[in-house]
């Protein structure tokens, strides 16, 4: 009887596991931060917002509009170009893992010297943005340092693609 309710246990620690790290698969549009199908000031404003702290996203590579995997003056003056844009927003997919920052399926010391050179602002993140942002608070910071040290230091991966 009492086996029952472990098993549960580790199923459930497992399950929650795998939601919270793995491969996941985003559908968004650069400079669409609100998401909803068209650039508008509202982007900006929440761009702005963003880079002071005030408001979270919910897809931060939304706003690397430049690709080149930080957010700089640059994504700033391509989203205020954009966001006087009638276009319709180009949708892009994109499969990542929270935690692998160069994208070679393993949570290594080289994904742990990318994020943190990354927060020093002397690099950027070769996959989409979100891969460091571990805890999904909408930011790239400490806290997900922290969270990848830990990842790291388990052992985790390879895993299969
Ligand atoms: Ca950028
Ligand atoms: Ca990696
Ligand atoms: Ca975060």
């Amino acid at each position: 009887m009492t086996r029952l309710p472990l098993f549960l246990l580790v199923l459930a620690t497992l399950l929650l596991g795998s939601t919270q790290l793995g491969a996941e698969q985003m559908t968004f549009a650069r400079g669409d931060v609100d998401g909803d199908g068209r650039f508008s000031s509202r982007d900006l404003v929440l761009m702005v917002d963003w880079i002071a702290g005030i408001k979270r996203v919910d897809v931060i590579t939304a706003l690397d509009l430049d690709r080149n995997g930080r957010i700089s003056s640059a994504d700033v003056l391509q989203m205020f170009i954009v966001s006087r844009s009638t276009a319709p927003p180009r949708m892009e997919t994109l499969r990542f893992d929270r935690g692998d920052l160069n994208g070679d399926l393993q949570f290594d010391m080289s994904d742990l010297m990318i994020l943190g050179r990354y927060l020093t602002g002397s690099g950027s993140i070769p996959v989409a943005l979100d891969a460091a942002d571990l805890d999904r608070s909408g930011w790239i910071d400490r806290q997900d340092q922290v969270l990848l040290e830990r990842l790291v230091r388990s052992g985790s991966g390879p895993r299969t693609p």
